[in-house]
């Protein structure tokens, strides 16, 4: 076992930083470099010289800079932090991890989105990948999970073909990162047990508003195994200590012409300002012989245990609290396996499972040029590694010693085994017995159950966000067939949906119901329930203009950052603005350069001359009312409210003059910021307010 100074991963990784200031410019060889400007050439005006060693190494590293990205999860953004259990899980997993409260194990974790290609934009309707990567005592525990609990397919044997039929359109490559096109819905429309996770794909849990605010799931079931070899089902369970939060779709897709890396940028400036992404790791625990106690099989990946039939065990929690320091060389190469176990922790018969194991560790091999891609700084376990596997592209270890084979007797049999009882990995002694046969199970059967659950869980407005989904998806597909095939298996979902859908993309509305509903619900599915509330790191915009009351800014700023918030300062210009007090405000940011949906909340301090050349400014008329439309907190304080008046935001009370506060569907007004900013914070905290009359607004 490693000592707990190896144990550190940041002290692994710092003999491996190349820092430019830490010596002069050299070739590969390490020749000092003279001149990297010119190339050798034969006289002023001559050809370049084949002798110029140094020209054609840096060309020929320049050329072979790329390796393929991720056939799926292309994009992502990563981040090291440590994960600490609460306490021993010894009753139920042997493994070394989840032992002791006392010691932390570090982690690397990959945020990534699906379908688009690396430098596809951030805020696309997908499935988020949640892989981590623990760096335990007894090697590497990797949990590659999703932001979804569920996958679209049951079998690995289908996943070519979902891939295939979600990426882009082979003729012509069109379109990128979306779902929105025929032949994803081709295949949904002939494939029921896709339903279920197109419920979530449609839902708003696609749009996270950040990486920090999202859930993870391992999907499968587990299996965790004691140090007595009894075994029990596990599903694993993220969830973000600042509670679950989406985007809406209008936001999103102008979000990816604002800053396509608004998730990436969203974590790196959230770890680098010190406000730490927290994760708590929950599990729902199943004894063996419950194995079949559920109306659907455990090993389906299309299906979840409801919260309310197992309740979550929260067992710890991860702090991310460092970013990397180069991309390519640990967000990028960093290699993730669900066959990277450590004892106590086992898999399941899911034949999604079964399969994925295969394929992580030979999709490394083709994207990391072979086998030695272990041995890479951010993949390399803090556990010894100790073998007979040999040589391979970019071998970096010197392997002394005569024997690399095993039994051997002139090595002293060295490496000798272990056991379980010193630590060895032992698969569990699960009986399987059966027929060689190409076909599920008929307790994988039911592909509508839970999509029902999922629908009848929402609330009105989640529902409301899903129809539109479907509608604005469906819309973009060209085949008339596809439309109403998706249509009828919707049906089978809930006529209501179906329905609505159907009107919405000119297909006849099924008559009927086909399927029953007796509204079983699942209140955990749910956002708008049980989400902590907070304003830490949520962007508030403070719209200024010359002439604005220097004393309402400066209260606005200190009562936000107050609360973690990140207030900034925006004018129609960058620089300063005048105050009403004739000082200066310093701007933060200028209007036309961040556009109004890269902010959680808008606030309109007072000041007359300020808000008449705010009014007359189309930009910051745009800005609250796009913050309007997208549900967000919005405050105004003073003669501020003229702005909101000269907007008209529909259903919306505003405070009169000298009235102290007042706060109608988190649009806040008055005269006092004593009154107005706390309630401003509320509605902040609460993320968003969806009982608008948002539709009305042109935005
Ligand atoms: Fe993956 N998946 N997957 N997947 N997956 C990959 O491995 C695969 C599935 C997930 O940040 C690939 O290194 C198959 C479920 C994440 O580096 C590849 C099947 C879940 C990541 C692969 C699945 C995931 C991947 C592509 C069906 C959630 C990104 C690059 C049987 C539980 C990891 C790579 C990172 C990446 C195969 C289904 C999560 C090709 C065959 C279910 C988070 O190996």
């Amino acid at each position: 076992m490693p000592d707990e100074e190896q144990l550190d991963k940041q002290r692994q990784l710092d003999p491996l930083r190349d820092r430019p200031e830490d010596g002069p410019l050299s070739t590969d060889f390490g020749t000092r470099v003279e001149d990297t400007d010119n190339s050798l050439r034969a006289g002023e005006r001559g050809p370049t010289l084949l002798e110029d060693f140094h020209f054609r190494e840096k060309i020929t590293r320049f050329d072979h800079e790329r390796i393929p990205e991720r056939v799926v999860h292309a994009r992502g953004a990563g981040a090291y932090g440590h994960f600490r259990p609460y306490e021993s899980l010894a009753e139920y997993t042997r493994a070394d991890f989840l032992q002791d409260p006392d010691r932390a194990t570090p982690v690397f974790v990959r945020f990534s989105t699906v379908a688009g290609s690396r430098g596809s934009a951030d805020t696309v309707r997908d499935v988020r990948g949640f892989a981590t990567k623990f760096y335990t005592r007894e090697g590497n525990y990797d949990l590659v999970g999703n932001n979804f609990p569920v996958f679209f397919v049951q079998d690995a044997i289908k996943f070519p073909d979902f891939v295939h039929a979600v990426k882009p359109e082979p003729d012509n490559e069109i379109p990128q990162a979306a779902s929105a096109h025929d032949t994803l819905w081709d295949f949904v429309s002939l494939q029921p047990e896709t339903l279920h996770t197109v419920m979530w794909l449609m839902s708003d849990r696609a749009l996270p508003r950040s990486y920090r605010m999202m859930q993870g799931f391992g999907v499968h079931t587990f299996r965790f195994v004691n140090a007595e070899g009894r075994g029990t089902f596990v599903k694993f369970h993220w969830r973000p200590l600042l509670g679950t939060h989406s985007l809406v779709w209008d936001e999103c897709q102008q979000i990816a012409g604002a800053d396509p890396d608004y998730n990436r940028r969203d974590l790196w400036d959230a770890i680098a300002s010190g406000a730490f992404p927290e994760f708590e790791l929950a599990v729902q625990l199943v004894p063996e012989e419950d194995e079949f106690a559920f109306d659907f099989d455990l090993l389906d990946p299309t299906k979840i245990i409801p919260e309310e039939v197992v309740p979550l065990r929260p067992i710890g929690r991860m702090v991310l609290d460092r970013n990397p320091e180069n991309f390519f060389a640990e967000t990028e190469q960093v290699a993730f396996h669900t066959a990277h176990v450590v004892p106590g922790i086992d898999f399941t018969n899911d034949p999604l499972l079964q399969g994925r194991n295969f394929s992580y560790l030979d999709t490394q091999l083709i994207r990391l040029g072979g086998p030695n891609f272990q041995q890479l700084p951010v993949n390399r376990p803090l556990a010894t590694v100790r073998n007979n596997h040999r040589d391979g592209y970019g071998q970096h270890r010197i392997h002394p010693g005569q024997t690399a084979y095993s039994p051997n007797s002139l090595g002293g049999g060295c490496p000798a085994l272990s056991n379980w009882d010193s630590g060895a990995y032992r698969h569990s002694q699960v009986r399987v017995d059966g027929e060689k046969i190409r076909r599920r199970s008929p307790s994988f059967d039911d592909h509508y159950s839970q999509p029902q659950l999922f629908w009848n869980s929402m609330a009105p407005w989640e529902k409301a966000h899903i129809v539109a989904a479907f509608r604005f998806e469906l819309g973009k597909v060209n085949a008339p067939e596809v439309r109403a095939r998706t249509v009828e298996q919707l049906n089978h979902i809930d006529h209501e949906l179906a329905v609505a859908v159907a009107t919405g993309i000119g297909v006849n509305p099924p008559a009927e119901a086909v399927a029953e509903n007796p509204g079983r619900t699942s209140p955990a599915l749910s956002m708008a329930v049980g989400q902590p509330g907070s304003i830490a790191t949520r962007k508030v915009a403070i719209l200024v203009a010359d002439g604005v009351s220097g004393t309402e800014v400066t209260a606005v700023r200190e009562a936000l950052a107050g609360g973690g918030a990140v207030p900034e300062v925006l004018a129609a210009h960058d620089g300063e603005v005048a105050s009403a007090e004739g000082g200066a405000v310093r701007v933060d940011r200028a209007m036309p350069t961040m556009s109004s949906v890269l902010y959680d909340a808008v606030c309109v301090p007072g000041g007359e001359a300020s808000t008449l050349e705010l009014s007359r400014d189309g930009l910051a008329l745009r800005y609250v009312a796009q913050a309007f439309k997208h549900g967000k907190a919005i405050a105004a304080l003073g003669s501020g409210i003229g702005l909101l008046r000269e907007l008209g935001l529909p259903g919306i009370r505003l405070a009169d003059e000298g009235e102290p506060a007042v706060d109608n569907l988190g649009v806040v007004t008055g005269t006092d910021p004593g009154s107005v900013l706390p309630a401003f914070a509320d509605v902040i905290a609460q993320h968003r307010v969806w009982e608008r009359d948002s539709d009305r607004v042109a935005a």
